[in-house]
């Protein structure tokens, strides 16, 4: 709880999307390190969190430990985040910004990689909290295979990624900002922490939450 976010303040919803391997879960951890530092109270949420029994699943596929059919798997991971809405909700409204290590973007473009139709994909995730605002860290496919521990899971192959890039494409909104992910681990973190300052301070002054893929 911030003791200093008054009636209609609020935390700030950023989500961080991206290729594997692109730089996204540090540069979170990085992000939410700098905004408490600055004073601004902020908490990470990762998609998928693997803690949850329906994460569990996501996890132990993902090791290609299970085998699921592509529908099946892209419901999981939706309701992976429709199980965390509320509390976000909550934590947004007590004044703290959210730092969101992948989101619905992520659950549309690596299943419509796989084929299935874009609109069916975003269908079970509509009416989750829209992000203020989605850092895109953009990386090449063949750049990101070549940093260490790609290959571990399922979906970290060079094909494949490439399928996800255009997918992300075709999502992108004016909610995005691009970022370049080939620089160094601190010039990201310090262009990506001066744009979420200012998205932090908008929310702090009151705009409205809305909901994602709804009109
Ligand atoms: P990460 O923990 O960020 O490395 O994500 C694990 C993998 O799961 C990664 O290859 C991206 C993929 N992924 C994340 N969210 C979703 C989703 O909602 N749907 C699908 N199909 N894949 C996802």
């Amino acid at each position: 709880m911030d003791d200093n976010c008054k009636s209609g303040c609020r935390g700030a919803l950023v989500v961080l999307e991206g290729l594997d391997r692109c730089g996204k879960t540090s540069q979170s951890a990085r992000l939410v390190k700098n905004l408490d530092e600055l004073g601004y109270p902020a908490e990470l949420f990762r998609f998928p969190d693997r803690n949850t029994v329906i994460g569990q699943m996501i996890s132990s596929y993902l090791n290609s430990d299970s085998q699921l059919d592509d529908r099946t798997i892209h419901l999981l991971f939706s309701a992976n985040r429709w199980e965390k809405r509320s509390l976000m909700e909550s934590k947004l409204r007590n004044g703290i910004t959210l730092i969101v290590d992948r989101y619905a973007y992520s659950g549309v473009a690596f299943s419509s990689a796989k084929g299935l139709d874009i609109e069916w994909c975003k269908a079970p995730d509509m009416g989750l909290l829209a992000p203020d605002l989605v850092l895109y860290l953009d990386i090449s496919p063949e750049k990101a295979s070549e940093r260490g521990g790609y290959g571990g899971e399922r979906y970290e192959q060079l094909e494949f990624q490439k399928k996800v890039a255009k997918s992300y494409e075709i999502l992108r909104d004016a909610s995005w900002k691009i970022i370049d992910a080939n620089r160094t681990v601190e010039d990201v973190q310090e262009q990506i922490r001066d744009i979420v300052l200012d998205y932090v301070k908008t929310c702090r002054n009151g705009k409205s939450l809305s909901q994602l893929w709804l009109k």
